[in-house]
């Protein structure tokens, strides 16, 4: 057998990260270790999700009066489950759930972080095979430790997040995350059953020529998008094109492949919905924090993603997020329209 122990799983490069910092206490290695663990399990039930009774509608409808498969629930479960279980957060704020969930135990109350996830973002996907995934943040509490923790952890701007990830159950599954130290990517060995370092210090090329939009909308959009992306159907090879369109219509696969490539994903405002649809604490700060770790820009058009500060755990926001470049390119016609 081929070994090669020159790859390093999950949870060995977590440590490894804890050797360079003798005072960290690996409180974050143990709940990204709960959080891959959950995802595991997710990956298991999303591969199998045509073949047995898990599939389809579940029947009710989420906080945002969509509805709700059972492999939203069934994530949601089990990526809070891993966490209560664990010893590193204190609670959870869920895009399934109405409100945090505060784990209060002696345990939890004095662990120093809370997480915010969606479960299974892209699910209206499940049912035609294609790829979606988990997002999720985390941040340092506010509150006092020793007590359980309050509302106040999870409504904090972006730029207080201590990690922010995702895992894509696609054609191999992925556990990407990011700290202040940079981006690093997994691969899933379905062998071993351990995700592997596949993507060490991913950077997101300054150019692409992707660019990810829902054109069905686009008479809804305001007209700087318009002409952003009316520029973009123009671009020959004279000023970086041409372009390609791509749009899965799940989030983590168009991100994911976006980092990846470099290029340019967008979620504007309509008229109908003026503050588009993604939601900031759940899919935006996650993905805006890996962004810029990899050398990207994410905006809601107006000001950083990051600096936003949250007034509710549901809010929206409108999203633009990828390579800088294309990003500084957007941002000029924003504001050649304000
Ligand atoms: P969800 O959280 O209900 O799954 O919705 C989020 C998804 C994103 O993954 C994706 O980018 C977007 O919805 C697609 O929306 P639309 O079909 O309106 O373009
Ligand atoms: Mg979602």
């Amino acid at each position: 057998m081929n070994i090669n122990r020159n790859i390093l799983t999950l949870d060995e490069f977590t440590i490894q990260q804890l050797r360079d910092f003798p005072a960290a206490t690996g409180e974050l290695s143990s709940l990204l270790r709960d959080l891959g663990l959950a995802s595991k399990r997710v990956n298991v039930e999303v591969n199998k999700a045509g073949l047995v009774d898990i599939l389809g509608d579940f029947g009710t409808t989420n906080v945002q009066g969509e509805e709700v498969k059972k492999l939203d629930v069934y994530a949601n479960n089990q990526f809070m489950g891993a966490l209560k279980h664990g010893i590193s957060c204190a609670g959870i704020g869920s895009e399934e759930l109405d409100d945090i969930v505060i784990f209060d135990d002696p345990v939890s109350n004095n662990s120093k972080y809370v997480c915010l996830f969606d479960p299974l973002d892209g699910s209206s996907n499940i049912d035609v095979n294609v790829s979606i995934g988990t997002i999720f943040s985390v941040y340092r509490r506010v509150s006092e430790l020793g007590k359980p923790c309050t509302k106040e952890d999870f409504l904090q701007p972006g730029n207080k997040q201590v990690a922010a990830g995702y895992v894509i159950y696609g054609s191999s599954t992925m556990f990407v995350y990011a700290t202040k130290r940079g981006v690093n990517g997994f691969t899933l060995d379905p062998q071993i059953g351990e995700f592997c370092l596949s993507h060490p210090d991913i950077k997101c090329p300054a150019k692409g020529k992707i660019y990810s939009v829902n054109h069905g909308n686009f008479f809804q959009y305001e007209q700087g998008v318009k002409e952003y992306i009316t520029a973009c159907q123009k671009k020959t090879k004279a000023d970086g094109g041409p372009y390609t369109q791509r749009y899965i219509g799940s989030m983590v696969s168009d991100v994911h492949r976006n980092l990846i490539k470099g290029g340019i994903f967008t979620y504007p405002g309509t008229t109908d919905k003026p503050k588009g649809k993604l939601r900031l604490l759940y899919e935006c700060n996650p993905f805006a924090f890996i962004i810029e770790k990899a050398g990207g820009k994410a905006t809601n058009g107006k000001q950083r993603i990051l600096d936003i500060q949250p007034t509710e755990l549901h809010q929206r926001t409108p999203f633009f997020i990828g390579s800088s470049s294309m990003m500084d390119e957007l941002e000029t016609y924003l504001a050649a329209n304000k």
